[in-house]
């Protein structure tokens, strides 16, 4: 653990007086030495632009970066680099298949289901592009356990839905869900599956062809790369029939004045100059995971949010929402008696302790528990047990403070 903790210069310093206790990841992760170095690297030696130039430095950033979609497909066991789109962020990617792919299929009396788990995400592009087709958006209840509802799920799926798009592990209710037995629900009526993976890949092994899923989406910066570029994973017959999101240099084959046409997947959704030296950092950051082992990553996680279960419940007026810590990734949202999340956070930010208050982007799922907000503990491979409990002494603080 000493030997990760000092891959991450940011998380030796004091805030407020007190050591840094870094419990924010599901917002964004802490970028280890590797991976600035790479970025850092980039802009030294390399930076140019890609796909374009045929000079030294063009090539070696070209090859960087595909490279590094290599390495992203390698990660998630796609069948191939040209399954990735580089993309600005997991919301990015979302947009791009509902923009992309939901115009050009969905049409009045079609359905897109989503969950009531969702993050704005994964529920707003949704929103406007069952608008712009009328086509109607329907939501799969979440039960007071913090599961989906199976039974009202299944009534829901029929062969009016064209798109099922759920994420595979909530960021409020750490539950994760299960991606194949959902996606093989999809399949057997029609639809895709559209996953939100934004909280899943970054803590759990995940194979694409063993889930069968026909997007994924991912964000770089929750998986200790830099923010600015996320990818979409996507089924290659299903890239090479969609059109493109955006239009402009980098995507085109042939520009006429009255039409023109397009490269291949990926390059066909990446148009403008991209994030190169962020994508090839986030390669870095693969490399980095692969090097601890997605599973190690998911134990070590495991361990943590069982003990943060235990210290945390035993607080009195602390309710968790969201299944029990055998069925969660490695997260705890959470109310304290009446208090204000924002006023919780507040307390532990004076003990050197950073967590997120508020709604998470996903109000439907605080509506669904008739709460505005939640403070959330997430974790990650550099979080140890002693944090937790640093964590639990400063919510005990908190009680006393605002005395009940
Ligand atoms: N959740 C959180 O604090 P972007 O912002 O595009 O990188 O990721 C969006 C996103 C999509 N799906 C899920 C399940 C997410 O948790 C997030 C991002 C952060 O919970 C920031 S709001």
């Amino acid at each position: 653990m000493s030997t990760i903790r000092s891959d991450f210069p940011i998380l030796n310093q004091q805030v407020h007086g007190k050591p840094l206790v870094y419990l924010d990841s599901a917002a964004t992760s802490q970028k280890p030495q590797q991976v600035i170095e790479a970025l850092a690297r980039y802009y030294r030696q390399d930076n140019a632009n890609v796909h374009r130039g045929i000079h030294a430095l063009a090539e070696r950033a070209t090859a960087e970066y595909e490279q590094a979609r290599l390495k992203v497909a390698r990660f998630i066991n796609a069948a191939s680099s040209k399954e990735i789109v580089f993309v600005r962020n997991a919301t990015e990617a979302i947009n791009l298949v509902a923009n992309a792919w939901g115009r050009a299929n969905l049409r009045p009396g079609d359905e897109v289901l989503i969950t009531q788990m969702e993050h704005h995400a994964n529920i707003v592009p949704w929103q406007l592009v069952t608008q712009a087709t009328g086509a109607t958006l329907r939501y799969a209840p979440v039960t007071d356990a913090g599961e989906l509802d199976y039974d009202a799920l299944d009534s829901l799926l029929t062969g009016r839905t064209k798109v099922f798009a759920f994420t595979a592990m909530s960021n409020v209710l750490g539950t994760i869900n299960p991606v194949a037995e959902l996606t093989a629900k999809a399949h057997a009526v029609g639809a895709i599956a559209v996953v939100d993976g934004a909280q899943s890949v970054p803590h759990l092994p995940t194979d694409v062809q063993a889930l069968d899923v026909d997007f994924l989406a991912i964000s770089s910066h929750k998986m200790l790369g830099p923010t600015g570029v996320g990818a979409l994973y996507g089924k290659r017959a299903l890239l090479d029939a969609m059109p493109p999101f955006m239009g402009g240099g980098e995507m085109i084959r042939e520009v006429f004045m009255d039409h023109s046409t397009w490269e291949d997947a990926p390059l066909k959704f990446e148009a403008g100059t991209p994030a190169i030296g962020e994508a090839i950092a986030f390669g870095a950051a693969v490399d980095y995971l692969d090097a601890l082992g997605m599973d190690w990553v998911h134990q070590h996680e495991m361990e943590i949010t069982h003990y943060a279960w235990q210290r945390l419940s035993a607080i009195e007026g602390l309710r968790i929402i969201g299944p029990g810590p055998e069925r969660r990734g490695g997260l705890l949202a959470f109310t304290l008696a009446d208090v204000h999340p924002h006023d919780v956070a507040a307390v532990l930010d004076m003990q050197g302790v950073a967590v997120r208050a508020g709604h998470h982007c996903a109000q439907p799922i605080h509506d669904r528990y008739g709460i505005p907000a939640t403070t959330r503990a997430s974790f990650y491979i550099y979080n140890t047990p002693e944090e937790v409990d640093v964590l639990a002494a400063a919510l005990e603080r908190a009680r006393e403070l605002f005395s009940f």
